[in-house]
Formats: structure tokens, C-alpha cells, sequence
């Protein structure tokens, strides 16, 4: 039975299981090179020459203008190189001066975030979802949950004792990826560290300042701006089941991970609770705006709710167990885990794991703390540790501590739960507004890119464009997140996949214009032309950020801000991100613009995956789909047509 008392110490748990204290059974890794090792010389990100990134962000307005309108920008952008700009660019320099232990990016990141008032969910918060385990026997709710969870603990308890593998860029994992960098890299003083592992094996150490946010972490909404709330030393997670809450103790008094059998025995219960799903719950309020989530919050905690506000908001993580199989359809998974109903959910938590009925699992995560490649590091890790180390299985008999599992009520008046009640309905129609369309190109992938000499990413952008221009005839603001953790507190940096190549590929393939030979020759300049731009990103030298920050400095109005044409670069029609990995097997976030596409991609061996998310009646994701596979046909048929493959 679960009792709903508030929580308590665990002060004697069962510990009859052997294995529970022994270094393998708590610790995911142990990096003979300190978690934190490289993070003092990280070299800090740098900021542009003003004039280059004038130039870029002329290049990049180009072909998405007339000659018109682009006379006009190039004279905004002269006035501001000349005159504005050389003052907001020493303004910049001096406060970064003082701010050597951070990046000039990182405090304007987390305001963007936090100040933003929309709703997280569709608008902020991506998931991503796990391939199908093979292994049909672990494929049940309750081991899935309780093997990710021991996973996502030794995972945890690796990073805050040090030992969790730093995360390092090998440009060539032949030559670095081995005992000899370790070996070397770790006696190397923290001061040198980053230059032995970038001088010496052409490895780049890239930022973990994001990782200790993974853990215990919540934003905490807030009128006007949020905050991240986080602390230490906590012994517990929050589970999620039917709309009720549970706090469940995983670690004991040292902070060791309670034994299989234990966390086996309280996801259990929680599963066998016969308590009815909840009738006001109160995890849809996390779908809301933040200022009027934020009033509520405040009427919750008058009502005498903060001590289970402190527990959600420093619980190590959430899990979301779903009641929902969506039997084998991937587009109701992917509804699942993006948004779902809003009633089994805290997306203000940092981190939230869900498993459904299925099995199927994955995550979905806020996004002001950290960006895509601390929360891929978790999920991968986690994953491989599960396949290789289940720590139960079919046959582990559940130990069941009363103590460990307690459910939370919520104290709640008339108009707390009239909100409730119309959160539920505001959120249910936003996603039935929200339309997932996908493709997955079998047979191509990177494989087949690398052996025309193209990059596979390169590819995918343009048929994003060749699809837009085919539907539109227009060429739009575009986005591809690009990380520069390469740099202390570096997040993220915008590539502009609508270039003046891309462009000129379209104009000629939706006008049968060209030849082959011509169409290939364009298709080769498109990936040179992104190559190029990814570099300049990845090394923090886009245009984007630079020309956010300078714009927090000034304190009149300048043209170049003004022009129309930089508002219609930041309104970003197509959205897009991947991360490459072989265990996301679905992923993806809202459109970041009413009208717009919210495109996640992947890219594997020997095929490629979209997936568009858009408003109906706004965008049209279905059409955008089936043009972007025609776009793609067009560009493989010219490939196999025209070149002998090297
Ligand atoms: O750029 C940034 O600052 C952060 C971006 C913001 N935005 C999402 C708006 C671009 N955030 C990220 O890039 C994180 C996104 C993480 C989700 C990525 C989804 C990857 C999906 C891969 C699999 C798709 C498979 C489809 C198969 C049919």
C-alpha cells in the first residue's frame, strides 16, 4: 500500500542484495580522465570581427531578397559597421573581458530563455525517443522503467563523483580515442589539459558546465522572468502515474543506489496503485504561459503545497509513466512523448524520462538550462548501459519498502482546479492543431553521401529548401542549431542553410533548367557552401549570436535591427536540428513560428529520417513531406546518373 504521508528518511533499508555497494553496481563509469578535467583551459568563445560578421550576415540575407531590398540592408549594415557597431562591439569586449570564466552568450541565452512568457510545451521543449529494444523479454513497463532508472543513477553518481567520462570531439577516433589520450591527458595539469588533448591528438574537449543541470534541476515559473532552481545531495526522483505524483527514494543515507530489487519493488507499487487517475492534475499547469502558471503556483504554495513543490522541483529527475499504447504508430508516439494531454507531466522539470505502457521510452527536456549534447550523452549512455548491464530481469523478485514510495497530494481550491480544467481543454486544442508528418529514405544515408564526396547533413538542408520552393516559390528564414560547446559555456550558434547555392539549385531543378552535369556541379557547391558554414559555427564564428548580444548594448534604435529583413531572417519558417545517434529512433520539437515547420532529422548509415511538425491550416506538413521526397529522389537520381562513385 502507498500511504500519502509526507516523506521521510530511509533510515533502514533492506540491503540483502550482495552487489548493491560494490563499485560496479553503482558507477556507470570510471574515466581514469576526471569528469571536469578539461573545463579550465576550455578556450573561451570567441567574439567576431565586427566585419565579418557584417559580411556573413550579408551573404546570408542574399538569397533571401530582392535586389531591392537587399540594397538597403547592405547600406544598414555599412552604417553599422562603420558607426554603431564599432561601439556596441567595445562594449561587448569590455564586459567579456571580466567574464573569463564564462562566454559572452551564455547570461543573454538563459534570459532569452527564462524571460520568454509562451508555453514550454510545442514551443520549447523536444523529445526524444529510443529505438525498439530486440530483447523482447525486457520489454515490459516495469523493467524498462526500473533498468533506465538504475542506469540514469549510475549515471548520475559517475558525474558527481568525477568519473564520468569527459566528452571530447576526437577528430579522429583512431588516432585519440584510446588508452594512450587518457593516459597522457590525465597527468597533464588542468591549466594545460585542453591544449595537450587539441595539440597533441587533435581531440577537442568539448564544455560539461550543462551536465550538473541534468540532475535536480526545475525551472521555477516566475512573473516576468523564471529561474532555474537546483540543489544537492538529494535522495529521491518523482514518478508520475495517472496524473498522481510519487516520491520515490533511490539512494540511501551514503548516497548509494538503493539495491535492483528495492527500485524494482517501488515502481511496482506505484504500477499496482489502485488510486484512480487523478481528477485534477495538476502537471497540465506546466502547459501554460508562464506569468499565468507563475500566479497560480503562488495561489498553490498559499495553499500550503511548497513542501511538494520542494519535492517535484528537486526530485533528481522525473518519470512519466504512461498509460498509452500506441501499437506500432509512431506519429501517436511521437504525440506522446512531444506533448501528450499535459496530465502526466512536469515539463518544467529539467529532465523527464517516459516510459508508456509499451515499453517504448524516451525523454522530453526544458530547454533553458543546456542544449542537445548533454541531454544525447545521457540518452545514449544510459542506453548502452541498459543493454549491456540490465540490472533486472524477468526473474528478479521485487522488494517492496513502504517507506521508499510516497504518494503527494496537492491541497486545492475552486479556482486552482477550474484551471486545471481549462489548461486541459486550452492544451488539447493547441495539439490537435499540431500536425507530425515524417519520411524515412531507405537505402540512403551517409554511406551513400560520403561516397559522392557530400555531406550528408548538407544534403538533408537542401531538400528542406528544394521542398519549401517546390510548395512556396519562396526562399524563407532558416535555422540548423549547431552546438559550440567546443568553447567554455558555449550553447549554441545558427547555421543559415538558405544560401545563394541552395538557392540557384532550386531555381534551377523546379525550372528544368540545367543539365545533370550542371544540377551535380550545384549540388557539390551546396555542400562546400555548408560545409564552410558549419565550420564557421562550430568554431563560434556565425553571425547570429554575435548580432544578439551586441543588440542587448544598445540604447537607441539602429537600422540595421530595424530593417525589416532581419526580423524576416529570425523568423525561422524551417527549424531544424538532429543529433546522430543510433538509438534515437524518433525525435523532434514544435515550429518555433506559427506558420513554420519544426523539422527534426536524422542521419544513419543507410537511410534518412524527417520529421516536420506544423499548425494545420498554417503550413501544410503533409505536402511539405511528400515534396521533400520527391526533392530527395531528384537529388539521388542525379547522383547515381552522373558520377561514378569514388
Ligand atoms: O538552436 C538552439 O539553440 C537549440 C535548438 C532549438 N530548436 C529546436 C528550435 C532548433 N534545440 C535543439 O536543437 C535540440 C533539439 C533536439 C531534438 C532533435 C531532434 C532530432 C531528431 C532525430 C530523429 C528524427 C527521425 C525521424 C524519422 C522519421
Amino acid at each position: 500500500m502507498i500511504t500519502s504521508k509526507l516523506p521521510r528518511q530511509v533510515k533502514k533499508i533492506n540491503h540483502k542484495c550482495f552487489h548493491h555497494n560494490t563499485y560496479d553496481y553503482q558507477f556507470w563509469q570510471k574515466s581514469k580522465i576526471p569528469s571536469m578535467h578539461f573545463q579550465r583551459s576550455l578556450p573561451n568563445l570567441p567574439i567576431p570581427k565586427l566585419n565579418d560578421t557584417c559580411e556573413r550576415y550579408l551573404k546570408a540575407q542574399e538569397p533571401l531578397l530582392s535586389e531591392e531590398a537587399f540594397k538597403k540592408t547592405q547600406k544598414y549594415v555599412k552604417q553599422f559597421q562603420e558607426s554603431e557597431g564599432q561601439v556596441l562591439q567595445e562594449l561587448l569586449q569590455t564586459k567579456n573581458k571580466k567574464n573569463r570564466a564564462s562566454s559572452y552568450i551564455s547570461e543573454p541565452w538563459f534570459n532569452m530563455y527564462l524571460s520568454d512568457r509562451k508555453p514550454l510545451p510545442l514551443n520549447y521543449n523536444p523529445t526524444l525517443v529510443y529505438v525498439d529494444d530486440k530483447r523482447v523479454k525486457y520489454n515490459t513497463q516495469l523493467l524498462k522503467t526500473t533498468n533506465l532508472l538504475i542506469s540514469s543513477l549510475r549515471f548520475y553518481k559517475s558525474l558527481q563523483a568525477g568519473v564520468l567520462e569527459p566528452e571530447v570531439y576526437h577528430m579522429n577516433p583512431k588516432n585519440s580515442d584510446n588508452d594512450l589520450f587518457r593516459s597522457v591527458c590525465s597527468v597533464v595539469p588542468k591549466t594545460l589539459s585542453w591544449h595537450a588533448s587539441y595539440l597533441l591528438f587533435n581531440a577537442y574537449p568539448l564544455d560539461m558546465s550543462q551536465y550538473n543541470n541534468l540532475f535536480s534541476t526545475s525551472r521555477i515559473p516566475e512573473v516576468g522572468k523564471d529561474k532555474l532552481f537546483s540543489v544537492e545531495n538529494v535522495k529521491h526522483i518523482v514518478v508520475q502515474y495517472k496524473g498522481n505524483f510519487y516520491a520515490v527514494t533511490v539512494l540511501d543515507d551514503l548516497f548509494s543506489i538503493l539495491p535492483p530489487e528495492n527500485i524494482l519493488g517501488s515502481i511496482k507499487s506505484i504500477l499496482s496503485d489502485t488510486k484512480p487517475a487523478c481528477e485534477f492534475p495538476i502537471g497540465v499547469l506546466t502547459t501554460l504561459n508562464r506569468d499565468k502558471w507563475a500566479k497560480l503556483r503562488k495561489e498553490l504554495v498559499d495553499l500550503g503545497n511548497k513542501s511538494t513543490f520542494d519535492l517535484i522541483d528537486s526530485a533528481l529527475f522525473n518519470i512519466c509513466l504512461d498509460d498509452t499504447d500506441c501499437g506500432g504508430d509512431n506519429k501517436k508516439l511521437c504525440r506522446d512523448f512531444l506533448h501528450s494531454d499535459g496530465k502526466n507531466r512536469w515539463f518544467d522539470k529539467s529532465l523527464s524520462l517516459i516510459v508508456a505502457k509499451d515499453a517504448k521510452a524516451g525523454v522530453n527536456f526544458e530547454h533553458s538550462w543546456g542544449d542537445g549534447v548533454a541531454v544525447l550523452r545521457y540518452f545514449q549512455d544510459i542506453h548502452k548501459d541498459f543493454q549491456e548491464n540490465p540490472f533486472v530481469h524477468p526473474d528478479t523478485k521485487p522488494h517492496v519498502d513502504e517507506n521508499c514510495v510516497q504518494r503527494l497530494e496537492f491541497k486545492l481550491n475552486d479556482n486552482v482546479k477550474n484551471a486545471i480544467v481549462e489548461a486541459t481543454n486550452e492544451y488539447k486544442s493547441v495539439c490537435d492543431s499540431l500536425d507530425i508528418n515524417f519520411i524515412q529514405m531507405d537505402g540512403y544515408g551517409k554511406n551513400f553521401c560520403k561516397k559522392h564526396s557530400l555531406s550528408p547533413d548538407a544534403v538533408m538542408q537542401l531538400g528542406f529548401q528544394v521542398a519549401h520552393h517546390k510548395l512556396n516559390g519562396t526562399f524563407v528564414g532558416s535555422y540548423e542549431s549547431c552546438s559550440t560547446a567546443a568553447f567554455k559555456h558555449g550553447r549554441t550558434e545558427a547555421i543559415r542553410p538558405c544560401t545563394t547555392a541552395t538557392k540557384e539549385y532550386c531555381l534551377a531543378i523546379n525550372t528544368n533548367k540545367a543539365s545533370n552535369q550542371e544540377l551535380l556541379h550545384m549540388i557539390k557547391e551546396c555542400s562546400k557552401t555548408h560545409g564552410q558554414l558549419t565550420k564557421e559555427a562550430a568554431m563560434g564564428q556565425g553571425f547570429d549570436r554575435h548580432l544578439f548580444a551586441l543588440k542587448l548594448f544598445a540604447n537607441k534604435k539602429i537600422d540595421l535591427y530595424e530593417d525589416p529583413a532581419y526580423a524576416a531572417m529570425n523568423y525561422n519558417i524551417i527549424s531544424t536540428s538532429t543529433l546522430a545517434s543510433p538509438v534515437v529512433g524518433l525525435g523532434g520539437f514544435g515550429p518555433v513560428v506559427k506558420d513554420g515547420f519544426g523539422i527534426g532529422y536524422g542521419i544513419w548509415d543507410d537511410n534518412l529520417g524527417t520529421l516536420a511538425t506544423s499548425y494545420l491550416g498554417q503550413a501544410n506538413g503533409r505536402d511539405f513531406i511528400s515534396a521533400l521526397e520527391k526533392s530527395y529522389q531528384e537529388i539521388f537520381s542525379i547522383l547515381k546518373d552522373n558520377m561514378e562513385p569514388n
